[in-house]
């Protein structure tokens, strides 16, 4: 799933902009032809959601038709054209002048279908696009379900704590390559001495017998090797000599450009290992600290959409705070935040969009594990050549049928569905290692959940509110219970720990002294003690605070006006005390 580029042999058309847009809560549109074009159409941005377009439309999750017409370069014609989605959230079909094209299901990963064959090249092509976002049991992350336990009776009804956005949320792109086209390329890393060796496996869209060659440049740097293509597929190695190595304090970019006799393709590329030994997380052979924010995709007026001037803005005010780091909670992110953060030094923690699964009947967990293996699927065929991405994450709290939330995990002896989720996780666990042997993989566990479920991650990330869900307004008892289970997880397992989670509800502008809960001071105060308890074990490997800007959440008594208010930013992103409090400790 190489990403759409623009060069001598390769073009792309983005098709953001304006488009048609109707909303078909009864389901009429295919038998009454709406991919031919809409009646009674209204004006939407694509890419955006559509709940923050229209106000009528804020809570509506079911069946909408996007529609727009472009004529295809005619210097395209004899190339093979495809349509790509970046995200369609949740479930999309795409028509091109009439005819469907394919289908595709869950959000937040793109999908591309050939239309060569569809194509008009002497008048307008008419693209239709519909999508729907209901909230379904088995689909992942799951909504309208029963047995949901925690805090979340919401409207709508998610399992999860943000705002559902539906709609076409990243660019639709036609792309046109050579007939025999670079399909793919993985690039792995490791160093050896002063040397860098970098290793590309290339594969061709056809299994073609064929030569090419591949040429890694920066700065003085320009090696080059062959490539002796067998059934369409070829792999060399070049080795760098004194190579820059990518961190986050210099990321170093290299451009690996891949020749075929038709084809063209250039990617940046990172060189750089990642490991743990004992309680720390290795980059380069050397410890580092994941120091950063959990946060979300969303915004006002643009929703789950891309927001270019935002992304560039929050990356600046990450920095800003010392933070070097961030987990795609709760679902991949976009692939331009993705290159930012090469480009940037960030150190990203890669979820898919398996949040609050849920082990309640047979039938719902067997078709769940199946969306939930495509996920892995699809994002690390995205996301495996960003050397960014140091640690794949299969699963943010899975949820077990009842909580322990004093203790550290011992639920009594009740049916928890340890063993049903253990089974499902590992399944996933196992299915990223198979795919990217050199990356790290990881579960978010939640507080109270099984520890047995921890046991086959390389890093324990661990989501705890100590002093807010539990203990809340007891900062003192909060920092005991905090230290007593770090201290027993790390005696229990001996890998590094993250903390994935920890946060406060900050209302902006609140003040209290003495400090209480929902006021700034609170939040200062609860991220310092996390903070300094962190600080005195070597074994955490990490601190991520929930969350890096307050969002959109679904209605209920826990989310004032919507939105979930741990942000150490508001929504609009102006900071809180909370944020002047990890500038102390993160900026070096
Ligand atoms: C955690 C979830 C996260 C929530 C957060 C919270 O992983 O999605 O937003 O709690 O309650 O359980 O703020």
């Amino acid at each position: 799933m190489l990403y759409p580029i623009q060069n001598e042999v390769r073009n792309r058309l983005d098709l953001s902009g304006i488009w048609d847009f109707r909303p078909d809560p009864d389901g009429f549109g295919e038998q009454d032809g709406w991919f031919n074009g809409l009646e009674a159409a209204r004006p939407i941005a694509m890419p955006g959601s559509w709940n923050e377009q229209y106000e009528d439309l804020f809570n509506y999750l079911g069946l909408a038709w996007y529609v727009r017409k472009t004529f295809v370069p005619a210097s395209w014609q004899g190339e093979r054209v495809f349509l790509r989605v970046g995200s369609a959230n949740y479930q999309a079909t795409v028509y091109v002048n009439g005819e469907r094209a394919g289908s595709h299901e869950g959000g937040h990963l793109p999908f591309a279908f050939d239309i060569t064959g569809l194509l008009r090249w002497d008048a307008e092509n008419t693209i239709a696009i519909s999508v729907e976002n209901e909230l379904k049991p088995t689909r992942v992350p799951s909504g309208n379900i029963k047995s949901a336990i925690g805090a979340f009776a919401s409207y709508p009804r998610t399992t999860f704590d943000f705002f559902p956005f539906a709609g076409l949320h990243r660019p639709v792109v036609l792309y046109s390559v050579p007939q025999v086209a670079i399909d793919d390329l993985t690039v792995v890393t490791t160093v050896d001495g002063a040397d860098g060796v970098v290793r590309v496996t290339a594969r061709l869209s056809e299994p073609a017998t064929t030569g090419g060659s591949l040429t890694l440049s920066g700065g003085a740097t320009a090696l080059r090797a062959e490539l002796a293509f067998e059934d369409g597929v070829a792999t060399a190695e070049v080795r760098v000599p004194g190579a820059r190595l990518w961190s986050d304090k210099d990321p170093y970019l290299y451009d690996l450009t891949v020749q075929t006799a038709d084809d063209r393709y250039t990617l940046k590329v990172g060189i750089r290992t990642i490991a743990v030994e004992g309680g720390r997380i290795l980059l380069n052979g050397k410890p580092v600290q994941l120091n950063g924010f959990g946060r979300h995709e969303d915004f006002i007026a643009s929703g789950k959409g891309l927001n270019l001037p935002l992304m560039v803005k929050d990356y600046a005010l990450m920095r800003w705070t010392g933070a070097n780091s961030y987990r795609t909670s709760h679902y991949p992110y976009s692939e331009e935040e993705m290159q930012l953060a090469d480009r940037e030094g960030f150190l990203i923690i890669d979820e898919i969009p398996a949040v609050s699964l849920q082990f309640d009947t047979a039938e719902n967990i067997a078709e769940r594990l199946r969306v939930c293996l495509q996920q892995i699927d699809e994002l690390i065929a995205r996301d495996k050549n960003h050397p960014s991405v140091v640690m794949w994450c299969v699963a943010n709290e899975p949820m077990p049928r009842t909580l322990d939330l004093a203790g550290a995990g011992d639920s009594g002896g009740e049916d928890t569905g340890e063993a049903e989720g253990k089974a499902m996780l590992e399944t996933l666990l196992a299915r990223a290692r198979e795919l990217d042997p050199t990356r790290l993989v990881t579960i978010v566990t939640l507080m109270g959940g099984p520890q047995s479920w921890m046991e086959q991650c390389d890093v324990i990330c661990m989501n705890r509110y100590w002093g807010w869900y539990v203990l809340g307004g007891e900062l003192d008892k909060a920092r005991a219970a905090l230290e007593g289970e770090l201290d027993q997880v790390w005696a229990k397992f001996g890998r590094p720990i993250i903390m994935t989670e920890f946060g406060a509800d900050t209302m902006a502008g609140m003040h209290g002294h003495p400090s209480v809960m929902w006021t700034e001071e609170y939040q200062a105060d609860y991220i310092r003690m996390h903070l300094e308890t962190a600080a005195a074990r070597d074994f955490v490997a990490g601190m991520q605070v929930w969350n890096f800007a307050d969002f959109a959440a679904v209605q209920s008594i826990m989310r004032v006006g919507g939105l979930n208010m741990k942000g150490v930013f508001t929504r609009t992103r102006q900071p809180k005390m909370a944020a002047h409090v990890l500038r102390e400790f993160w900026v070096r």
